[in-house]
């Protein structure tokens, strides 16, 4: 067998996305929700192939493109990773458009999109700069503390912003790249924690994302983040769905007005520029960034190559 998959490769503030254009499963006309566990369930080893190496990194996250449902829609996507799916994707649903853009599908103005978790919409700027509006977000529960092997008991919330968060501010050390290290052994030792005392998002879902907050170093920043993926990378954006997550905290504490500007900065520098819709109590996060394309190839599988489906350890 050999297949060849159409890709196109971008990223979004150091962060990747590989978009998934022809040569991917058929999930059939369900919705993108019932698509996901179509592809989860019968196209398991498609998803590894086009993320995991030897094609791709652990930091790589995919797109498949699919028709959308409803004709009013540019799109449907899923997301996936180096161990799984996401509900959203905010740095993924920049380099969607922009990779749109690239292909001369979308102009300027407003792309509506169907993802697993809901309908987002997307503004193209001129700029080339692309505003998500993603689906509402909300914390679900504030100062949880979780008892985590050698560093005691960490305070954070939980909130959704498309994918579930634990956000704690501070850290055991400077959110500065030369931590990586300990700040990833820290977050997933906190999602460790998590899980074992049954901590989860609403109706049982895994908190499979964690995000520490500490103070910029970017001029005009509001706060830098480090954010712990599902399969143990960590973003190098600062996390469309992270920082909506935020953006839901701060408004809940009253720290954030309706259309107040914060900004997010990553661990590699980066910026998105968020702000909040509210309409009867809840909130709509905007993650304003822009993405860069770096690459257009065709994915070559051959059942002959012992690593056609990636490396799954
Ligand atoms: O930007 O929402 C995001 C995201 C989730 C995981 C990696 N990036």
């Amino acid at each position: 067998m050999r297949r060849e998959v159409h890709v196109v490769d971008s990223h979004t503030g150091g962060e990747p996305t590989r978009v998934v254009l022809a040569g991917g499963p058929d999930l059939g006309r369900g919705s993108m929700a019932e698509r996901l566990e179509v592809f989860r369930r019968e196209h398991d080893r498609f998803r590894s192939a086009v993320v995991n190496e030897p094609r791709g990194s652990d930091a790589v996250v995919g797109a498949l493109l699919c028709e959308p449902v409803n004709p009013a829609s540019a799109a449907g996507v899923i997301y996936f990773n180096n161990v799984g799916y996401l509900g959203m994707c905010g740095h993924g649903t920049i380099g969607l458009v922009a990779t749109l853009a690239y292909l001369g599908r979308a102009v300027p103005g407003i792309v509506k999109i169907e993802t697993p978790v809901g309908d987002v919409s997307a503004e193209l700027h001129e700029s080339g700069e692309v505003t998500v509006a993603n689906v509402e977000s909300y914390r679900l529960a504030k100062d949880m503390d979780v008892q985590v092997e050698g560093f005691g008991a960490v305070r954070g919330d939980i909130a959704w912003g498309g994918n579930w968060f634990f956000l704690v501010n501070g850290a055991p050390c400077e959110l500065e790249f030369r931590n990586l290290e300990m700040l990833t052994d820290y977050t997933w030792r906190i999602r460790q924690a998590l899980q074992a005392n049954a901590i989860t998002g609403a109706g049982g879902q895994e908190i499979d994302h964690i995000e520490l907050f500490g103070p910029p170093r970017a001029a005009g920043a509001d706060s830098r983040n480090f954010v712990l993926c599902p399969g143990k990378a960590y973003d190098r954006s600062p996390c469309g769905t992270g920082t909506s997550a935020k953006l839901a905290c701060l408004h809940a504490d009253g720290k954030l007005k309706e259309g107040q500007v914060w900004r997010q900065e990553s661990i590699v520098g980066s910026v998105f520029e968020g702000s909040i819709a509210v309409s009867g109590g809840k909130v709509q996060p905007r993650i304003k960034g822009s993405a860069h394309v770096n690459a257009e190839a065709r994915l070559i599988f051959d059942d002959r190559d012992p690593f056609c489906w990636g490396i799954r350890g």
